[in-house]
């Protein structure tokens, strides 16, 4: 009898050495971070995947796991719950919307792993559900795109927005910065007003539809990314209109096909929005591990790029 219970014993102990059998691999110092990714809906999103999944490959010490949603939230609330349930040390993500995550993040707080949020913030009545966010303030940027208007002298035009995702925190909060500048000019009016969902080819269905009603009257395009932004131009060249030209186009984000798009006259302004979230993200997943306090929110210093500043800074651009 003694020998069996020997046996056993020296079997039991052989298997939790086997590496990863301790239901967590943190004793050599590993940091697992469970990562929930929109999608791939536009080029910035492709960039800031490529900045999170390059910096995570940089340190030895962190074992990422990303899944992609496809840009629906049934997918992301499942990635959170399987994070969970393999018991990842941190969990980070971009929420699609920003509302109904509140019972998820409330599972994740009860397992005890902190929740970082990244580019996109979550409308939650206990904020401790996340330890930090860290992105832009997309109201300044949606300020940022009128501000532009009304320093050229547009400020007598019937204006059109291509909205971003229904219920995204970016476009919720670009509209309002953009409203509440062009308050105060009359002579600024938003005729129509539709989501194209942050993709080139949303934003081309929409401004033909646009233009169908309105084309004659529309002066100046607000997108919400630039995404949209070229698949409009392409839209405003089939109606047989000039880019840029006969419709001014402001847009957000920055990316490298703005700067293409401006140098070519065909997109007149672009407002920054940095997707190169992914050294700052693990900064902070180390300081957690640290036991070291992180700032609730990480705001990202960024600028406006007009058409005459296109050629001489897309050499410099990053995404
Ligand atoms: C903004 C980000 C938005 C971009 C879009 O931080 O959430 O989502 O503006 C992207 O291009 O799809």
């Amino acid at each position: 009898m003694k020998k069996i219970i020997n046996t056993a014993i020296v079997i039991l102990a052989t298997i939790l050495l086997l590496p990863g059998c301790t239901g967590s691999d943190k004793d050599d110092g590993t940091i697992t971070v469970g990562f929930s990714q929109i999608g791939a809906e536009s080029a910035w999103r492709v960039a800031n995947t490529e900045s999170i999944r390059s910096e995570a490959a940089k340190r030895p010490n962190i074992k990422l796991i990303f899944s992609d949603a496809q840009q629906k939230q049934e997918n992301q609330i499942k990635a959170i719950r399987n994070f969970i349930a393999q018991g990842v040390d941190v969990i980070a993500f971009s929420p699609v919307v920003e509302t109904g995550f509140e019972a998820v993040l409330r599972e994740a707080k009860d397992a005890g792993i902190p929740v970082i949020l990244i580019d996109r913030a979550v409308d939650v009545q206990d904020d401790s559900l996340w330890v930090t966010f860290m992105g832009s303030d997309f109201v300044e940027e949606g300020r940022r795109a009128a501000r532009w208007l009304i320093e050229k002298g547009y400020t007598n035009v019937k204006i059109v927005e291509l909205q971003g995702t229904v219920g995204s925190a970016p476009a919720i909060d670009r509209k309002k910065g953009f409203e509440e500048v062009i308050k105060d000019h009359p002579g600024m009016v938003v005729i129509k007003s539709q989501s194209g969902n942050f993709t080139r080819s949303g934003g081309k269905e929409i401004m033909e539809a646009f233009l169908k009603t309105d084309g004659k009257e529309i002066n100046v395009l607000f997108s919400h990314n630039d995404d949209m932004a070229i698949g409009a131009i392409q839209a405003i060249e089939e109606y047989g209109l000039a880019p840029g030209k006969d419709i001014i186009i402001v847009s957000i984000d920055a990316v490298r096909g703005a700067f293409e798009a401006m140098i070519e006259g065909k997109l007149n302004c672009t407002v920054e929005c940095s997707p190169l979230l992914g050294p700052q993200m693990f900064d902070a997943v180390e300081a957690l591990a640290k036991g070291e306090s992180i700032p609730k929110k990480i705001v990202t210093e960024e600028g406006v790029f007009p058409q005459e500043t296109a050629a001489e800074a897309i050499g410099s651009r990053k995404y």
